[in-house]
């Protein structure tokens, strides 16, 4: 971005990291639930400095044992470096050769996408009208279809205007997830030798995405959170993310939490909708899928429509705290996403307690980036060439706090959903004979059909679904 703050040796950038200041918390609640580390504030809430890089370890140096307890039990960010692109897939997806060379650098890498079945497949896209402005920021109903092949050539051709980003999931009629990874991100893993690296060990592989995009300045994708533990691997192009963590709720105040019912659990997850435990699972869907399991009866109906009418309630309430002047319940933004930026255009400064103070990932080719869910994060994107900027990342259910790397969550709910849904994708066509429009299951059900039990759909699937009263914009359609 131009004219952004550039990081100062540690990483900040107006920062006075010695300083000690107490935090005024608007809202203790929104802190001290909070169990992980966080290098900015004591658990008694006083600023201790902040700023600085992540800490780095290469990849062979890395256990799964004592990568669960360093890091993923701590909640702590870690860059993880591997020899260059085709290193990192093969360490995470055991993929190699030809079916890696999609993320080769430049034009090779482009021409490899658009050759093969992820060419064909569907995808939407975010467009923005200037390159000063942010990505992240419009509805998903907003984005545009296109199909992978023609926005490789877009991008080659120097459109720096587009980001395909995050792709919505189809969902069963209960809100469960059907997929793991839109078409083409199947197609581009074909090959690959298992879809759950070793390194995370027990987490439960939840969603895969693709971050494909062009830029000379930098491209922010706005300050938000998250609701997984992410791996996001770097492929080409440059990145920097700039982190806060999930104690800094209540200063940076997303969207949702002036839309009330912000909840910040022990290992970091923040939600916004009551019902859902700290791995992200929805009660209810963990009750009816233990019950399935027992071969007990599921909720009956009245309990179920008790169950939705309190997430209908809690997404419909929209209920202004009155903290802060710039936070609306009729901001276009998705809960997830702050109004502030760490960056100098586009948007408002973050709060001065905070400023300069976050901590920087700077990723290269084939760095890859551990970061526990629901910490902040702005990630700025650099990629000027044929090729630009492309990612992969992984998004995987969070422990619970104080759990073990053979037992992460209190259940086999996440599991057993990776494991239907990982035999789904070895079952599946090729990607290219799937184009059928990615409709949700759900809008095709009769109107006589049972609703979707609860709306935790927003927590797993599109992190740009906005609460249902909002999603009425129209996808507007570009020939391929
Ligand atoms: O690469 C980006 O632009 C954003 C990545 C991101 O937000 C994520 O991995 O959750």
């Amino acid at each position: 971005m131009k004219g952004r703050p550039r990081p100062g040796k540690n990483g900040t950038s107006s920062s006075k990291p010695g300083k000690r200041t107490r935090l005024a918390p608007k809202d203790p609640r929104l802190r001290t639930g909070y169990r992980g580390f966080c290098p900015l504030t004591s658990q008694q809430g006083e600023l201790l400095g902040g700023g600085g890089l992540v800490e780095r370890r290469p990849f062979e140096e890395l256990d799964p044992a004592s990568f669960f307890e360093q890091f993923v039990l701590e909640r702590r960010p870690l860059v993880i470096r591997t020899g260059g692109a085709p290193a990192a897939l093969e360490a995470l997806f055991g993929l190699r050769g030809e079916a890696a060379r999609w993320a080769s650098p430049g034009h090779e890498g482009t021409a490899a996408m658009c050759l093969g079945p992820a060419g064909k497949c569907q995808v939407e896209v975010e467009r923005r009208a200037r390159t000063s402005q942010f990505f992240g920021q419009q509805d998903a109903g907003t984005r545009e279809i296109t199909t992978l092949g023609h926005f490789c050539k877009e991008i080659d051709q120097g459109n720096e205007l587009a980001y395909l980003t995050t792709q919505a999931l189809p969902e069963d009629a209960r809100g469960c997830p059907k997929a793991l990874a839109p078409p083409h991100v199947q197609s581009l893993l074909d090959g690959a030798e298992t879809l759950r690296p070793k390194l995370v060990s027990g987490l439960a592989p939840v969603q895969y995405n693709l971050w494909f995009g062009r830029s000379q300045e930098g491209s922010s994708s706005g300050l938000h959170h998250d609701f997984h533990d992410n791996i996001y691997v770097l492929l080409r192009g440059r990145k920097e993310f700039r982190l806060f963590s999930p104690r800094c709720l209540d200063i940076l105040r997303p969207v949702g939490v002036a839309r009330g019912r912000a909840k910040l659990h022990p290992n970091g997850l923040i939600t916004y909708i009551p019902g859902v435990r700290s791995d992200g699972a929805p009660v209810s869907l963990a009750r009816a899928w233990s019950g399935e399991k027992k071969g007990a009866p599921n909720c009956s109906d009245e309990e179920e429509a008790e169950l939705d009418q309190l997430l209908t309630d809690a997404m419909d309430a929209g209920v202004d705290d009155g903290h802060g002047p710039n936070e609306s319940k009729e901001s276009p933004l998705p809960d997830s996403f702050c109004h502030v930026s760490t960056c100098k255009e586009g948007r408002a400064p973050i709060p001065s307690s905070l400023r300069g103070r976050h901590l920087t990932a700077e990723l290269t080719v084939g760095d890859l980036l551990y970061l526990p869910a629901s910490w902040f994060h702005e990630v700025i994107s650099y990629g000027g060439d044929a090729g630009g900027h492309l990612a992969l990342n992984l998004w995987m259910a969070p422990p619970r706090m104080g759990s073990s790397i053979d037992k992460p969550y209190e259940d086999g709910f996440w599991d057993g959903l990776y494991c239907s849904l990982e035999k789904a994708w070895r079952r599946q066509p090729q990607a290219a004979d799937q184009n059928a429009p990615r409709q949700d299951d759900a809008s095709r059900r009769p109107k006589s059909s049972r609703r979707p039990r609860g709306k935790a759909r927003t927590l797993w699937t599109h992190r740009k679904q906005l609460p249902p009263r909002k999603r009425s914009a129209r996808v507007r359609q570009r020939r391929p």
